[in-house]
């Protein structure tokens, strides 16, 4: 039955209270207040960044004790499954926006450690624009939506963005990783995930070692295409959060290895770059990732508001046995979480919100404020005391606890940067580089796409300037596509930060010769190929399909993809042999870009119908313009004649065919492996196919 939010049952959820049937409504009815005022207040301000996301809860497992480099519990004891709650999300849209927006992906977990809560919280790439908390709000107001008509929603490719950019020479590194197909994910389950900044592991005898962060998905690091992205956005904007909801639903739960890089304290200063910089990462070739433990999310939460809105993460939630290092992008974020949670969840006691609660119990004496949950039923609220027999007290020593690593400090107060932060370029040209022709496409034409939607010429050609000194060949390519000139000589912009003995000489960009010319762990094309687990499959059917159809589904399903029947109408369709098959979805509804790859079953009238319908020849244009596999059967060859695929390749040669996707009569192993090798982007000619 109904109540109000004091257990009052209500007997009348229809009327308000009035004075009389056509009287006026009474400031005494209680109820209807309470219930009008409640959701007044059912909205509470989105983030200020990472607005939109998806969130679930799983587990970590560790595969060894970390023992000599930690004494975090919980990565040092193998039998214990620590419960967590992992967030993704894009940074720049609003709640409301697309999940396909080219952006960075936040990679936010909490782990409800034996020792309270410990909070990862990092992104799908592994550095950053800039370099100084200070930058952050800059950054961010030049990425959000113009202030005077908030446009664009969800989109860098504006010129408050690259205004902005074109002055920060630091952010080269971050912007081909975001210029790259990494922007663009599959789908949350299969994204790296990076701590970004250096942090400390302490073990017990107090010493410390330097530490970088990985998470490597088990299925593989997987994109969409550009087109392919913006395409999405319209046919479904929720189509991450439905992937990773779908996923787990359907129990393929998605999983993460947690990888750890490990740096001795005395090799602080043995790298070209600086550890504390977070705009560098450190080449896989030079500190290898040791593979440490497993996450896997295997339960979508039951409430998006109460858990996926309401959780708080924060840089400063530790345990003992992890710490942090003076990286000035890291200080900043400490002081700015707890601060964002005071506004966003309006209360000091966000931390009694229940999917914020640490499992082990808080004692403390902070009391009250705003929406406080908890009864404190002692006498005291202050320690020392003796009221209390002294308690809640200090933990002792051998108790544990968190003790803060004894780094020596002896400087000057000064507001300037490190000498050793100001290599802007060699790491950006070494991750150009590392990229396989595909990829070095994608940038370029994200690049240009981005350039050209500016409409101060003057910014366009000041990225130009910066882009020559990434890579020649790269800026000499995107000038071609704005239909300009590479800059004769490339100015380093204006640098704003002055040091404090006014030597700006001192300080101005620069690019060292990098130690490593290519990592093979930052392209995409060297990941796992190996698996078609949770691939969404189109199969396109009509009346008179051959029965036969239902072989290669189970085949697929078998290896865990997932099938869908489109039809040109929904309902069922009839086989060749008279049995009726439920459709799952129209060409109405459905869309090419919303699945990984097509198949096309024979049929004799079944492909004389869809060869009559516009929508599947553009389904597989589609499917062929973003280089997904493609398989037909019999005479649905006739299907494909009707395509652009025909005007591409011979398609009576089914050798010739395979090698670029295009599996002829299948074999079921054959779409298999195909479907594995998520797409042949060597294929692509984006803006020449007609679809
Ligand atoms: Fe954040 N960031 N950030 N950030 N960040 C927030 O906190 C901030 C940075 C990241 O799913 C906010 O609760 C500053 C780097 C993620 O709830 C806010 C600086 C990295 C999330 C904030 C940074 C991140 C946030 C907004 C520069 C990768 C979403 C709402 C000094 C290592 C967490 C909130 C979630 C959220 C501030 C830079 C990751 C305002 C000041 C670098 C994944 O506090």
């Amino acid at each position: 039955m109904l109540t109000t939010n004091q257990g009052l049952l209500i007997n009348d959820n229809q009327n308000s209270l009035k004075s009389g049937s056509r009287g006026s409504t009474l400031l005494e009815d209680f109820i209807l207040r309470e219930k009008i005022t409640h959701f007044d207040h059912e909205r509470i301000p989105e983030r200020i960044v990472h607005a939109r996301g998806a969130a679930a809860h799983g587990v970590f497992k560790l595969y060894k004790p970390l023992a000599a480099y930690t004494k975090a519990k919980f990565l040092n004891d193998t039998s214990r499954e620590t419960p967590v709650f992992v967030r993704f999300s894009t940074v720049a849209g609003s709640r409301g926006s697309t999940d396909l927006a080219r952006d960075v992906r936040g990679f936010a977990v909490k782990f409800y450690t034996e020792e309270g809560n410990y909070d990862l919280v990092g992104n799908n790439i592994p550095v950053f624009f800039i370099q100084d908390a200070m930058k952050f709000p800059d950054l961010i107001h030049a990425v959000k939506p113009e202030p005077h008509n908030e446009i664009p929603q969800a989109a860098s490719a504006h010129d408050t963005f690259w205004d902005f950019i074109s002055l920060m020479p630091e952010s080269m590194h971050m912007i081909m990783w975001a210029m790259s197909d990494r922007a663009i994910p599959r789908s949350y389950r299969m994204m790296e995930g990076f701590g970004v900044h250096t942090f400390r592991f302490i073990n017990d005898k107090g010493a410390s070692h330097f530490v970088k962060f990985h998470w490597k998905p088990l299925l593989g690091v997987h994109s969409v295409a550009w087109d392919e992205a913006q395409n999405i956005s319209g046919k479904d904007p929720d189509f991450h959060r439905r992937d990773l909801f779908e996923a787990i639903e359907s129990g393929a739960f998605p999983e993460w290895e947690l990888g750890v890089q490990i740096i001795p304290e005395k090799d602080e200063h043995k790298f070209e770059f600086d550890l504390l910089d977070p705009t560098k990462l450190i080449p896989e070739e030079l500190v290898p990732v040791q593979i440490v433990g497993k996450l896997t999310l295997n339960r979508n939460p039951d409430n998006f508001f109460a858990e996926t809105e309401q959780v708080a993460f924060h840089p400063g939630h530790l345990v003992p046995g992890i710490d942090f290092t003076n990286d000035p992008l890291l200080q900043g974020r400490l002081f700015s979480y707890t601060d964002t949670q005071l506004s966003r969840l309006g209360s000091p006691n966000f931390h009694e919100i229940p999917i914020n609660r640490s499992i082990v119990p808080v004692t403390n004496n902070q009391r009250d404020g705003h929406m406080r949950q908890m009864i404190n039923t002692d006498k005291t609220s202050y320690e020392p005391n003796t009221i209390s027999n002294g308690c809640p007290y200090q933990a002792m020593m051998k108790d544990g606890g968190f003790t803060s690593f004894q780094e020596r400090v002896d400087s000057k107060k000064v507001r300037e940067r490190s000498q050793s932060f100001f290599d802007h370029f060699s790491q950006a040209t070494l991750f150009f580089n590392s990229q396989s022709e595909p990829e070095k496409n994608h940038i370029i034409n994200a690049l240009t796409f981005e350039l050209g939607k500016l409409e101060r010429p003057v910014i366009r050609e000041r990225m130009l300037g910066l882009l020559t000194l990434v890579d020649k060949g790269l800026a000499r390519k995107v000038a071609d596509g704005l239909g300009m000139e590479v800059p004769a000589r490339p100015e380093y912009p204006v640098n704003h930060s002055v040091p404090a003995d006014g030597d700006q000489k001192k300080h101005e960009p620069k690019k060292i010769k990098s130690s490593i010319e290519v990592s093979n762990a930052l392209s995409m094309a060297n990941t796992k190929k190996n698996s078609i687990k949770t691939r969404q499959i189109a199969f396109l059917v009509a009346d008179g399909v051959d029965a036969s159809f239902e072989e290669m589904k189970k085949g697929l399903e078998n290896e865990g993809a997932v099938v869908k029947l489109i039809a040109p109408k929904l309902g069922t369709i009839k086989t060749g042999n008279g049995k009726g098959i439920t459709v799952d979805l129209s060409f109405l509804t459905a869309a090419s870009v919303l699945f990984d790859a097509v198949y096309v079953p024979s049929g004799k009238t079944s492909i004389q119908k869809l060869t009559n319908e516009y929508d599947a020849i553009h389904f597989i244009n589609e499917a062929f313009k973003h280089c997904k596999p493609i398989g037909a059967s019999g005479n649905a060859v006739d299907l494909l004649k009707q395509t652009y695929i025909a005007s591409k390749t011979d398609l009576a040669n089914k050798k010739l065919c395979m090698d670029m996707g295009v599996c002829l009569d299948p074999a079921i192993k054959d779409l298999v492996r195909s479907i594995a090798k998520h797409r042949f982007w060597e294929r692509e000619e984006l803006r020449k196919v007609p679809a």
